[in-house]
């Protein structure tokens, strides 16, 4: 497979034939091993649940069981016991595990890949994307672990014969909660971030992403940890509220909606101490297109970023703030380009959008929809008609004259509103005035408009003139996502050098010698 290139989200206009033709032989074999199975796992004991492919809403993924509330306590448990001797592994034990993990990921990359394909309807190269997303996430994190020697650090020596060193240790079990839309990466990040560090986890994969989280469980067999360190539950946002509040845990390490982030927050307020909580909870990601912008550059960025993945991410650009000399120009583009987008079956190598994940969103497209109809203009949108089921969206394109809901709200969607301007200032004011703050990004060949992009907006990554994504596209040890305001609390991101210790907490040793 050494001839096969990597697929990143940010390397676009490579020849991928290659990959395509491996995956086009890999297809028949995986939908006969993989998908329609009847799974079994530990702490999954209740009743068993029928899950289809959101491609056409038929073919099984397979049937899952859910975790009884017993179950739940089992899993705790068992993490506790495995927490027993993996918080005190060594730097040197979790170094060779990261990389018997990385290897184990490496070789079922394809796998996993397809996995999230089918599970939600991702399209090849950006579900292959996440697969080689995971590998480099724990290469890297391993690497910053070693780099910092387990973030042991020496201290001052205040008087003779006395050593002070800063140790990192790990806090003992973590909860790991991850989404949907990035079954593989998100589970893998959180994953790695408390295991790497020496915590034993229990994690819960989104309800209907049972198939990729056990596959990543299998992965995790074959690197061989103590009994105990890692163990899975599988359910419904009920089963992850009887993880994150029962006592046996130690921290929440979380992906997804505000309104669950938060509520694990709430959560951890009403105890009598309270727990740390790694928390990445969403985004309304602006860009912004000034008259000193390459358009058609600008055009495939936003794009590109608004219709990947069907708009569902979390890093995805969802208002454009164009200036008005160049905006019916930019429209253009911008119109003209996403028509060109595939929007179709993602197991076909040429789709570039596949369907949308969850009939809530299906519904709530179609009230955006309604709305932006009453207040504004669309551009472009609307349902797929070539023979595709009701939730196969066309990107969707829509110009207002206020800020509102339809600027401010995740709608997790193939939507994107374009919002005119004539002083970039004010628009970058109403982009930060957006509750959340993940990303941005800005297109223009003017330094200065750059630098004050660069000064002034309120998120934690910012692109400039990315034709590959103008919000979307991080990447493990290039781009640092740190979500700020609504997004997240700890100022600290994934993908980055200060990822890891937030798995940690310090403790000083003060050691008198003679
Ligand atoms: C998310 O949706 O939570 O930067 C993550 C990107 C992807 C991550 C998105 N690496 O677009």
């Amino acid at each position: 497979m050494a001839d096969i290139p990597r697929v990143t989200y940010s390397n676009i206009g490579i020849d991928f034939s290659s990959v395509h033709a491996h995956l086009d032989s890999l297809i028949p074999n995986f939908e006969k091993s993989a998908l329609g199975r009847v799974w079994t796992t530990p702490f999954a004991t209740g009743e068993l649940v029928g899950v289809v492919s959101p491609i056409d809403g038929k073919r099984t993924l397979g049937n899952f069981p859910k975790s009884t509330a017993s179950d739940v306590r089992a899993a705790v448990a068992s993490a506790r016991s495995g927490a027993k001797i993996w918080n005190r592994s060594t730097l040197d034990d979790r170094l060779s595990f990261a990389a018997r993990w990385r290897e184990a990921l490496m070789a079922r990359k394809y796998e996993l890949g397809l996995a999230a394909l089918y599970e939600i309807g991702k399209s090849r190269l950006e579900a292959v994307g996440e697969a080689e997303e995971s590998v480099d996430m724990v290469e890297y994190y391993a690497s910053e672990l070693k780099a910092n020697n387990g973030f042991t650090r020496p201290m001052k020596e205040l008087v003779a014969n006395e050593t002070a060193v800063s140790v990192m240790k790990p806090y003992g079990v973590f909860a790991v909660i991850a989404p949907f839309n990035f079954p593989v990466a998100l589970s893998v990040g959180m994953i790695s971030g408390a295991l790497l560090t020496g915590n034993a986890v229990v994690y819960k994969p989104s309800p209907g992403c049972a198939l990729t989280g056990l596959l990543i469980a299998e992965t995790l067999a074959e690197a061989g940890l103590p009994a105990g360190v890692f163990n899975i539950v599988l359910g419904d946002g009920e089963v992850g509220r009887l993880l994150t509040t029962d006592p046996g845990i130690d921290g929440v390490a979380f992906t997804g909606s505000h309104k669950t982030g938060m509520g694990i927050f709430r959560h951890m307020a009403t105890l009598p101490h309270a727990k740390p909580i790694i928390a990445e909870m969403g985004g309304k990601n602006p860009a912004y297109v000034t008259r000193n912008a390459d358009l058609e550059r600008a055009a495939q960025g936003v794009a590109r970023s608004a219709f990947g993945l069907q708009g569902q991410k979390c890093s995805a650009c969802s208002v454009v703030y164009v200036d008005e000399k160049v905006k019916s120009d930019f429209v253009d583009k911008l119109v003209r380009f996403a028509g060109k987008l595939v929007v179709g079956d993602p197991r076909k190598a040429d789709t570039f959008m596949g369907p949308v994940y969850g009939d809530a969103t299906v519904e709530s497209y179609r009230s955006a929809l309604c709305e932006a109809e009453r207040k504004g203009r669309v551009h472009a949108g609307g349902f797929a008609t070539n023979g595709l089921t009701a939730n196969y969206i066309l990107p969707t394109i829509v110009e207002l004259e206020g800020p509102d809901r339809l600027t401010r709200d995740e709608l997790f969607m193939p939507f994107v509103v374009v919002r005119g301007f004539t002083s970039l200032d004010k628009a970058i004011e109403e982009g930060n005035d957006i509750p959340y703050g993940l990303c941005a990004g800005i297109f223009t060949k003017d330094p200065t408009e750059l630098k004050q992009f660069l000064d002034t907006a309120e998120a934690g990554v910012l692109y400039a003139n990315r034709a590959s994504g103008a919000t979307t596209g991080a990447w493990p040890g290039a781009q640092p996502f740190s979500g700020w305001k609504g997004t997240g609390v700890s100022g600290k991101g994934g993908l980055g050098p200060w990822f890891l210790p937030q798995y940690l907490r310090e403790q000083s040793h003060t050691i008198m010698t003679k």
